[in-house]
């Protein structure tokens, strides 16, 4: 019978396994497909508790657009936008309170991720939590409200399928088109950090565990 550490050593190796799926998207990209599958039914527990203290909603862009992608945050802070701008805020502009902690599961998946594509240390203080409905799309954009862009972010993909959009340093370039399953883990550093990227229209679909809607964490070290 081994003992935990043994166990957690065991789990680690093999999921750095040469076997396992690892794509390189780019230079600072890297696709663990299937990473967090094992962990799904946990992460999918912990995103309940979440919910019940700061439900999905659709924010407003600065120039007044709703956002089809509904959002929420878990951990110290949390990304929000509204006519003023972009932003991390430690506090749920919906209920004035602080944003409910990041899941245990959460946090332990997001740093083991990080370490396996060569980030170790890696300790968000941010989760942002996006969910989409057949239909919904993410324009392309860059994540550039956090702190410091050698920081990583680590993606996690859960439920139906969707076409992520990874785009260069500059908004002209074709996207490059990567299909994102249940359990697909990305984690973006180095020169891929400040790439523009979106998501295509989701196609029509139910999946066993989610139902009919795609449900992506991104981790993120914002202050
Ligand atoms: C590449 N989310 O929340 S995750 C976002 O599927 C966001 O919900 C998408 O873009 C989603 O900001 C894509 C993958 C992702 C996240 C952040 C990145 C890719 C990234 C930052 C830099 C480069
Ligand atoms: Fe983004």
């Amino acid at each position: 019978m081994p003992n935990e550490n043994e166990r957690s050593g065991d789990l680690l190796a093999n999921l750095a396994a040469p076997g396992r799926e690892r794509v390189a998207l780019g230079p600072d990209a890297v696709l663990l497909a299937g990473f967090a599958a094992d962990a799904a039914t946990d992460l999918l527990a912990g995103l309940e508790t979440v919910l019940a203290a700061a439900p999905f909603r659709h924010m407003v862009t600065p120039g007044g657009h709703r956002m089809s992608v509904a959002m929420t945050s878990a951990g110290p802070l949390g990304w929000v936008t509204d006519r003023s701008g972009y932003r991390y805020e430690p506090h749920d502009p919906e209920t004035g309170r602080p944003w409910p902690l990041l899941p245990a599961r959460f946090a332990s998946l997001a740093a083991l991720a990080a370490k396996t594509a060569g980030f170790p240390g890696f300790a968000p203080d941010s989760c942002l939590i996006n969910r989409y409905e057949p239909g919904t799309q993410l324009a392309l954009h860059q994540d550039r409200n956090e702190r410091d862009f050698a920081q990583p972010i680590v993606s996690v993909s859960l439920g139906l399928p969707a076409i992520f959009l990874f785009g260069g340093p500059v908004r002209g370039a074709r996207p490059r088109r990567v299909r994102l399953e249940h359990g697909d883990v990305v984690v973006w550093g180095g020169g891929a950090r400040l790439h523009f990227h979106g998501v295509a229209p989701l196609a029509e679909g139910t999946h066993p565990l989610t139902g009919r809607c795609r449900i992506n964490l991104t981790f993120r070290r914002a202050g």
